[in-house]
């Protein structure tokens, strides 16, 4: 069975614990089963990880790239949140491991402050989705398996 890698940056795990008016009540823990939920819809196994470091984002994504090209993954969701804004380490390593990347955030970006409104990621992915909250994680793999032509196996 192939994978969908679903990668959240910064902060991501402190989801459901503040903010529940900008990202809702959810847990980090619910992102995951939904993804799980929607790649086993589509016949894939999602593998979810978190983490708060730049350099080990950098380091999946270099993952994601080898196992794309053995055809073992179908591409990558990422939420960078906000290393989003200022990261061209990860723009970099994006365009460098040639990966399909849905880019992803829970919150409508382009709806909040201005410092928001840019991104690195997006012109390096194959398509940009926001402000759907924790469900978009999952719209988010459909919308993938769609871009990539992936037939689930
Ligand atoms: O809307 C998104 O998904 C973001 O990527 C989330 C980032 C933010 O910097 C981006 O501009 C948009 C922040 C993630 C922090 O998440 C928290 C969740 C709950 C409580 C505190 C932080």
């Amino acid at each position: 069975m192939k994978t969908v890698l679903v990668l959240n940056g910064p902060n991501l795990n402190l989801l459901g614990t503040r903010e529940p008016a900008v990202y809702g009540s959810e847990t980090l823990a619910d992102v995951e089963r939904i993804c799980q939920e929607a790649a086993q819809r589509l016949g894939l196994e999602a593998q979810c990880r978190q983490t708060n470091h730049e350099g080990q984002l950098i380091d999946w994504i270099h993952e994601a790239g080898r196992l794309c090209a053995q055809g073992e993954m179908i591409g990558v969701v990422l939420n960078a949140g906000a290393l989003t804004h200022t990261s061209i380490a990860l723009h970099d390593a994006i365009k460098g491991a040639s990966v399909p990347l849905i880019e992803y955030h829970i919150s409508n970006v382009h709806a909040r402050e201005a410092f928001r409104h840019t991104s690195w990621i997006s012109p390096v992915a194959r398509a940009v989705m926001a402000g759907l909250g924790v469900k978009g994680y999952g719209l988010a793999i459909t919308a993938l398996v769609q871009v990539t032509g992936a037939a689930s196996a």
